[in-house]
């Protein structure tokens, strides 16, 4: 089963097949719009993928517009909670980041806010 609202056409992703179930992944939270999961390439202590279940054109981040203002506040939202939870190693504050495209450096063409912390960050990213 694909992630909701993903049209037939639509190849599913990597992390569409996260969503089914068909890829396990370490499930830290969800809803009916997004699923939160464990990065399996950790950049920290602490790195959680944050998707919306249903892509419906949100590839990457360069691809919003208007009628994506509500999913977009609730990943954003849920990143604040999980950036929060100490208990999944998260200290005070965390790196929210989005990679939009390949100069963002995205890799997998499904929309994830990435949370990662339990350290001290660096600025500028490489
Ligand atoms: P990006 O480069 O922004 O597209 O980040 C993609 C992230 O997805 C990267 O940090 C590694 C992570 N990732 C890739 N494959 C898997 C997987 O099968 N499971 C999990 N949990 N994470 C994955």
């Amino acid at each position: 089963m694909l992630g909701a609202g993903v049209r037939d056409t639509d190849p599913p992703t990597l992390f569409d097949k996260i969503i089914s179930g068909e890829i396990p992944a370490a499930i830290v939270k969800q809803d009916d719009k997004m699923m939160a999961f464990k990065d399996i390439n950790p950049a920290g202590p602490a790195h959680v993928l944050i998707i919306p279940k249903d892509r419906n054109g949100l590839t990457r981040l360069g691809k919003a517009s208007v009628e994506h203002k509500e999913i977009l506040g609730h990943l954003m939202v849920t990143a604040a909670e999980i950036s929060n939870d100490k208990s999944l190693g998260f200290g005070d504050g965390a790196r929210i980041v989005v990679n939009d495209g390949p100069d963002g450096g995205q890799e997998v063409m499904h929309l994830h806010v990435h949370v990662i912390g339990g350290r001290a960050m660096q600025w500028p990213p490489g």
